[in-house]
């Protein structure tokens, strides 16, 4: 499951390198959990469909205390937590068809190594010194607050709950020396974090005087950690920990070589720098400020962008573990299937603002699918049977050609700006102009006019044209269902992009078979039990 990192990328290719947060080994995958995970899917798999090679990571975050407690808390060490968790979410994600080629988990010999030579690198560099932290500390959120923070009652600015009273040794990175030149390369880079209401929150955090980070915590307290290089009675912060994990993947650091030779003065012929790091809105201090700030005191290029996603949210509540409001993604794909998850998370949430969950809007977001997508392909496939012995007719014009083509641009263009749900709009509004085109042309009546045999080898094949095109557009949100489609026209596989346009059609013989999408009625949808 876990596995190496795969090979060094080729230098002559174009490619992508994209991640998704590691989650906490100590709750179950939810909703929230899947959209992240899929929305990566889906950019990576249009990259890989625009001829890109791609490097997809995901995994699990396994060491601190909330893992630690946990564990205890189930009777359990936190090692046979990690591992029956990890187990999970690999399972979880193999059920909603991503198609990760890293599954990471701290606590592998090789990830361990490459944060003992990060810090040991940070600790040559005079990056961190000794000091003594004392204040207040949210197990849950794994973060220390000032007074100011947790305000008069003591409570967590993100999660709520109390946090605890610390005193203790820490050692402390100096994270308060990179401020200026971190704010400089975020002006400089106006699309380093996206979408700009992001970017906006950390320059006005970066306003303020910033800290120098506690990167260690003592094992008088917290045990279940990666030791420091250079002091044993302490462990790493899980957090420095956790954001390194991109880098162990990456596979520029090679921890077992001479300090000099391990790669931190030259990534070249590896993954890195990341082209994207996928987090929801909730950890982008994390990954816009102390991630960076720990890359530049190590020497290394920082990740070329942040995509900081919102929250879906059932009622005006996030959806999370601990409120015990989450939806089950897979409970949902058992009725529905995978492809219909996915559709629904990736059309339903405007990329970057959050959205609601509710079962309404899931079964309307189905009826599209089923209704446009599904019918076209259903009564395109059934009208070849029906008129043209189920093989592809030649056609002099395609009346279709400029609205295949203009969605395609749309698709790339959104994708682009990583607006996810216009890019599937476009998408979707294409299978709407063909179902209109079917209407217009009327195919049924010009098969009973042999005058008119032309036409329908036109409108006909215009049409296949029009669901290749579409096969190749849906294929990085419904990759399932868009290979049984592609069977179903008769092609090698989905196309790419740009070959979906080009493909020879004619002559391919298609095969009639049950509906794509077909109609669900789950217990829960049934009329007035929504
Ligand atoms: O924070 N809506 O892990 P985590 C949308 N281990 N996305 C949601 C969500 C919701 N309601 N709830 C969770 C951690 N997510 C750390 C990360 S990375 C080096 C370490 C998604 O298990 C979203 O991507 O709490 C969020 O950022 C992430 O899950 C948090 O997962």
């Amino acid at each position: 499951m876990s596995g190496a990192s795969p090979t060094s990328p080729d230098a002559k290719r174009p490619r992508s390198y994209y991640t998704t947060p590691i989650y906490y080994a100590s709750g179950e995958p939810h909703l929230g959990h899947a959209y992240t995970t899929i929305l990566t899917d889906v950019l990576a798999r249009f990259d890989r469909q625009d001829g890109r090679d791609v490097l997809f990571l995901t995994g699990t975050d396994e060491h601190g205390q909330k893992i630690q407690d946990e564990a205890a808390k189930r009777g359990v060490t936190p090692m046979e937590l990690c591992d029956t968790m990890a187990e999970r979410f690999a399972a979880a994600w193999e059920r909603l068809g991503t198609s990760h080629d890293r599954f990471i988990r701290t606590t592998e010999e090789e990830h361990k190594a490459v944060v003992t030579a990060f810090l040991q690198r940070l600790w040559e560099h005079d990056q961190i010194y000794e000091g003594t932290y004392s204040g207040w500390y949210c197990v849950h959120d794994e973060r220390y607050w000032t007074e100011k923070d947790i305000g008069p009652d003591r409570l967590c600015p993100i999660c709520g709950r109390e946090v605890i009273r610390v005193e203790e040794r820490n050692y402390f990175f100096r994270m308060s020396a990179w401020q200026d030149a971190l704010v400089r390369h975020i002006e400089e880079n106006p699309e380093w974090i996206v979408p700009d209401i992001r970017r906006n929150e950390i320059l006005g955090f970066l306003r303020q005087p910033l800290g120098d980070l506690s990167i260690s915590r003592p094992k008088s307290r917290v045990s279940w950690g990666i030791e420091l290089p250079f002091d044993a009675e302490h462990v790493a912060y899980v957090w420095v920990d956790a954001l390194i994990n991109y880098l162990t993947a990456s596979g520029a650091i090679d921890p077992t070589a001479e300090p000099s030779a391990q790669g931190f003065d030259d990534v070249s012929g590896s993954w890195w720098p990341a082209d994207m790091h996928v987090i929801g809105k909730d950890i982008l201090t994390t990954h816009a400020v102390y991630w960076p700030t720990l890359l530049l005191g190590v020497g290394l290029p920082l990740p070329r962008q942040i995509l900081a996603h919102g929250w879906w949210v059932v009622g005006e509540t996030k959806m999370s573990k601990s409120l015990g409001n989450v939806v089950d993604p897979l409970a949902l794909r058992e009725d529905f299937g995978t492809d219909a998850v996915r559709w629904y998370l990736m059309r339903e949430m405007p990329t970057g603002s959050d959205a609601s969950y509710t079962p309404e809007r899931f079964l309307a977001r189905y009826d599209e699918l089923a209704n446009v997508l599904g019918n076209l392909a259903s009564r395109v496939i059934s009208m070849i049977g029906k008129y043209r012995d189920g093989v592809v007719p030649e056609t002099a014009a395609d009346g279709l050609a400029a609205d295949a083509e203009r969605a395609l641009e749309s698709a790339r263009e959104a994708m682009g700006r990583h607006r996810v749900h216009d890019a599937f709009a476009a998408a979707m509004d294409l299978a709407r102009t063909a179902n209109g085109y079917v209407e217009e042309r009327q195919p049924w009546a010009q098969a009973k006019d042999p005058a008119e045999a032309d036409a329908l080898d036109e409108t006909l094949a215009s049409l296949v044209r029009a669901l290749t095109v579409l096969c190749a557009l849906f294929q990085p949100v419904c990759p399932s269902k868009m290979e049984e489609l592609a069977r179903r026209l008769g092609l090698d596989g989905v196309p790419r992009l740009d070959d979906s346009l080009t493909v020879p059609l004619a002559g391919r013989s298609v095969a009639k078979g049950d509906p794509l999408f077909p109609r669900v009625d789950p217990g829960w949808a049934s009329e007035g039990d929504a």
